[in-house]
């Protein structure tokens, strides 16, 4: 039996299980937290202690900022294989996001936001991916936990995603925004000590080498290629401003584009690659629709920080049997549905065993429910009128529906990308998991401008109309697509 398997010190898992949970509690506990209050904080007027940006602004900026955050993941995945090893990767990389809060924790407006929201996204990047990736670590190729320990890894996010918006959310709102952000910083802070302490006893020797350690021939290479981009994008931006055309809306616009071709050019690289064997490639394939199918619910559940906290905000009583609550505390609900569903899915599938539907099936049930928690948001409109202000349970209940969608297709399409991966792209894949949520936020980037309280029924409707049209068609397309799966469930 090797060291690994014998390790059962957390809940039966690993004890370096306990310290990968307590550095992804604090980080998602920062970043939603962060997140709940930011939105308010951008189109607050400057009186209101915001930034006074319009709605529509601020919404863009919410999810072009999302977007951003998961695209950097690919930075981060070469950064530990090839440069830094994941410990230390992960640790500069909170570092960078805890500075990221303390910025915002400043007076200095708009400058700060923009200097903040870049921290932030290279630090998520470096940090994310990395602490998953040493999760699967912790086990043995053949140690039969590693399901289970991914799934309390994933409780650890949504306990801090939970508690977040509690605290941060009631702190920014009804005390100080500043004070809010701050609160953010030092729940990552405590995630660093904890991570620094217990990482050096629990995590493996291994972690500190890069698996693939770029040759001195690559290094510089790498240094010509960063040095190229960068002039590259220093000359797009001085020919925006000398265009007069340097607007917020329009990097927004660039991002997008970026966003957007990032994964096609994976998917081309991977399909036209001589690495592939029919089979590998049939299967890339029958990923695609599953691919966009994920982009399609990660927009609508994405949207619950953007739209659903406009509408939170805007044209929802805030109390609740008497009691005043802060709006940014809904951005609680995502995660403790979340929470609250695992367990009877766990269950679920357990029982169904092999009668349970195939991947391409769930997906499409799965987009059902997104499409529908759309479709519900239409009627609060249409019942009592756009001006009114109406009960909290009109949002929850959109929630508790998103987020049965959720259960159907996020750790189905993390088991089934890992499935349906080439050997020679295994790691590549992953990250396009990914980004499939920054797809998803970049394309939000352009359609949250279009809401309002004027066009919200006919927002939400036809996002939900299009989203559950699309679940149809892959229920149609599903035999075709197993077919392209090649025994692949
Ligand atoms: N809620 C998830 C997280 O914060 C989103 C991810 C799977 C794109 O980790």
């Amino acid at each position: 039996m090797s060291d690994k398997t014998q390790d059962t010190a957390f809940l039966g898992h690993p004890r370096g299980l306990s310290t990968l949970f307590f550095t992804e509690m604090w980080e998602r506990f920062s970043y939603y937290g962060m997140r709940a209050i930011l939105l308010y904080y951008m189109y607050y007027s400057v009186a209101e202690g915001g930034l006074g940006f319009d709605k529509t602004t601020a919404a863009s900026i919410m999810s072009i900022y999302g977007s951003l955050v998961y695209l950097s993941s690919v930075i981060g995945g070469f950064v530990s294989d090839r440069l830094w090893g994941s410990r230390k990767t992960v640790f500069i990389g909170g570092v960078l996001i805890m500075l990221g809060h303390i910025v915002l924790a400043t007076p200095f407006g708009r400058m700060a936001l923009f200097l903040s929201i870049a921290l932030i996204v290279l630090g998520t990047g470096l940090l994310k991916p990395n602490v998953s990736e040493m999760v699967g670590g912790l086990y043995a190729e053949d140690d039969n936990r590693r399901d289970a320990g991914f799934s309390i890894f994933v409780f650890g996010i949504n306990v801090g995603a939970f508690i977040a918006p509690l605290t941060v959310g009631w702190l920014g709102q009804k005390v100080n925004f500043h004070l809010g952000f701050s609160l953010a910083a030092i729940g990552m802070f405590f995630g660093l000590v904890q991570y620094w302490i217990d990482g050096r006893k629990y995590l493996s020797k291994e972690s500190l080498y890069p698996t693939d350690p770029l040759e001195p021939e690559e290094m510089k290479s790498l240094g010509k290629k960063t040095a190229i981009w960068s002039i590259l994008i220093i000359l797009i931006l001085i020919l925006m401003s000398l265009f007069n055309m340097f607007t917020i809306m329009n990097v927004i616009n660039l991002l997008t584009i970026l966003a957007v071709c990032i994964p096609v050019y994976y998917f081309i690289k991977i399909l036209s690659s001589d690495k592939l064997d029919k089979i590998e490639r049939s299967r890339v394939w029958a990923y695609i629709p599953l691919f966009i199918a994920s982009v399609l619910f990660w927009s609508i559940e994405e949207q619950g920080s953007v739209v659903l906290a406009l509408f939170a905000n805007e044209q929802t009583r805030l109390t609740l049997f008497g009691f005043n609550f802060p709006s940014s505390w809904f951005q609680s609900m995502n995660p403790l549905f979340i929470m609250l569903y695992v367990p009877f899915f766990a269950r679920l599938w357990t029982k169904l065993g092999k009668k349970q539907p195939s991947s391409p099936m769930k997906f499409s049930f799965g987009l059902f429910f997104a499409g529908a928690s759309f479709l519900w948001m239409m009627l609060p409109g249409l019942l009592f009128g756009t001006g009114a202000k109406v009960s909290p349970l009109w949002l929850i209940m959109s929630w508790a529906l998103v987020i049965i969608g959720e259960m159907l297709i996020s750790p189905i399409g993390l088991s089934v990308t890992t499935k349906l991966a080439p050997r020679a792209f295994q790691a590549q894949m992953m990250s396009i998991w990914f980004l499939g949520d920054a797809v998803a936020q970049a394309f939000n980037a352009q359609i949250v401008r279009l809401y309002s309280a004027d066009t919200e029924v006919m927002y939400f409707g036809l996002i939900g109309v299009v989203t559950v049209v699309f679940g149809v068609l892959l229920l149609v397309l599903t035999p075709r697509i197993k077919k392209l799966m090649e025994n692949v469930n």
